[in-house]
């Protein structure tokens, strides 16, 4: 199948390309670098080092014998993009090309506008490219459960079926998120369903939860093809960062009473699952959503976890509960679906100790490498 990534240069989208690009399509990235030069302003750069794009392509061309194709570009520059999709044709674009922080979101009004600007804008634009140069293609589009926020009712796949007054409808699940970014990917979604229902498109919206990990096939060949790996507190998901914390010997971070509950799934499962969608794709006119992690845990269930991993390798590994500097429930009901992409074919690849351990024993090879710095939180919700 002919694949565009976008966002091709991130924690995602490079592991995607490669999978893909292993299992024989062919694939284009496309990426700007905005995230790493926020990275790089923002003093939160990845633990391991990242080279390019350009770089990291050819090291796994020399290494694997597959190609990636690389296009330096702006997905908000419409004119651009449009030439990208009428040259390459896609049938499925994969789009992760999107501001990903939520505290970067919430640092500040140029942030804000950043995040606003770059994620709608471009989402936007890749509805339009398909519309006028590739109407049959499939858009995969990377949400996140954060748009459901955490309500005290289930979490259905995307819809709700509504009964009011005797009558009854289907709708988008109610969606109240938690951060400026994560209300970006709900402004996606409403803009993704109303191009579905009024000029036909094919789109999957993935619900994703935060990810964890940084070991696939692809980038066990060599560490240079290793994801952009964050522990800082801008681009650091939680358990990567408690991971890290642990190697450095900080005590874990839990954010306020630490009951915040929220899906989580191993970066494996995340490229299995947008295989799956992208193998299986939808027909024009439907938005198919899925939900997309595997287990679900407390923040203290995740600290105490790393805390029993870093004990089989004889790390002590202490947890400190500091200051929220997030406006989220503290303690709260939570229990969402995650049928669809299990029916699809899914096989998970659970938090198990020997996960965790792999991780450490990973993260050890690069503990000098580790900025204590970067790890107490800077951006806090007003
Ligand atoms: N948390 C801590 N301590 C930390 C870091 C985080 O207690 O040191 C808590 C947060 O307060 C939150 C939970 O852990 O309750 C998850 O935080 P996170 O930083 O791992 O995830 P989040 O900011 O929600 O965003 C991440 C990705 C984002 C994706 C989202 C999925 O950065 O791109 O959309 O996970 S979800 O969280 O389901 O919305």
């Amino acid at each position: 199948m002919r694949v565009l990534i976008l966002g091709g240069d991130g924690y995602l989208g490079w592991p995607t390309a490669m999978a893909l690009a292993t299992k024989g399509h062919d694939v284009t990235v496309v990426d700007n670098y905005l995230r790493r030069n926020i990275s790089r302003d923002t003093n939160s750069e990845a633990l391991f080092p990242t080279p390019n794009l350009i770089e990291r392509a050819n090291i796994f061309h020399a290494i694997s014998g597959f190609q990636i194709k690389v296009l330096i570009g702006d997905c908000c520059d419409y004119h651009w993009l449009n030439k990208v999709f009428a040259d390459f044709q896609p049938e499925t674009v994969i789009h992760y090309a999107e501001q990903p922080s939520a505290p970067y979101s919430m640092s500040g009004y140029e942030e804000a506008k950043c995040t606003l600007t770059n994620n709608v804008t471009a989402t936007f634009n890749v509805i339009w490219a398909v519309l006028e140069q590739a109407p049959n293609c499939h858009i995969i589009k990377l949400g996140t459960m954060g748009e459901y926020g955490t309500p005290n009712i289930d979490i259905e796949e995307g819809w709700l079926n509504v009964s009011h007054n005797g009558r009854s409808d289907k709708f988008l699940y109610p969606r109240q998120a938690g951060s400026l970014y994560h209300t970006t990917k709900v402004l996606d979604t409403d803009l993704l369903w109303f191009y579905v229902r009024t000029y036909g498109l094919r789109v999957t919206d993935l619900m994703q939860g935060p990810v964890y990990g940084v070991s696939t096939i692809e980038s066990d060949m060599d560490d240079r093809l290793m994801p952009s790996f964050n522990y800082d507190d801008i681009f650091g998901t939680v358990v990567n960062r408690f991971l890290v914390q642990a190697v450095a010997g900080v005590p874990l971070t839990v954010y306020g009473k630490g009951g915040q509950t929220r899906g989580y799934l191993n970066i494996r499962d995340t490229l299995q699952c947008v295989e799956l969608a992208m193998c299986n794709p939808v027909k024009k006119g439907d938005l198919r959503i899925l939900n997309q992690f595997t287990e679900q845990f407390t923040v203290n269930e995740l600290a105490s976890k790393v805390q029993h991993a870093g004990a089989r390798l004889g790390i002590k590994v202490d947890v400190q509960a500091i200051d929220n500097p997030r406006k989220e429930k503290e303690e709260h009901y939570y229990k969402a679906k995650h049928h669809g992409l299990l029916e699809l074919g899914l096989e998970p690849h659970y938090m198990t100790e020997e996960v965790l351990v792999g991780l450490l024993e990973k993260i050890q090879q690069y503990k000098a490498g580790i900025d204590k710095g970067k790890i107490l939180p800077r951006v806090r919700w007003r």
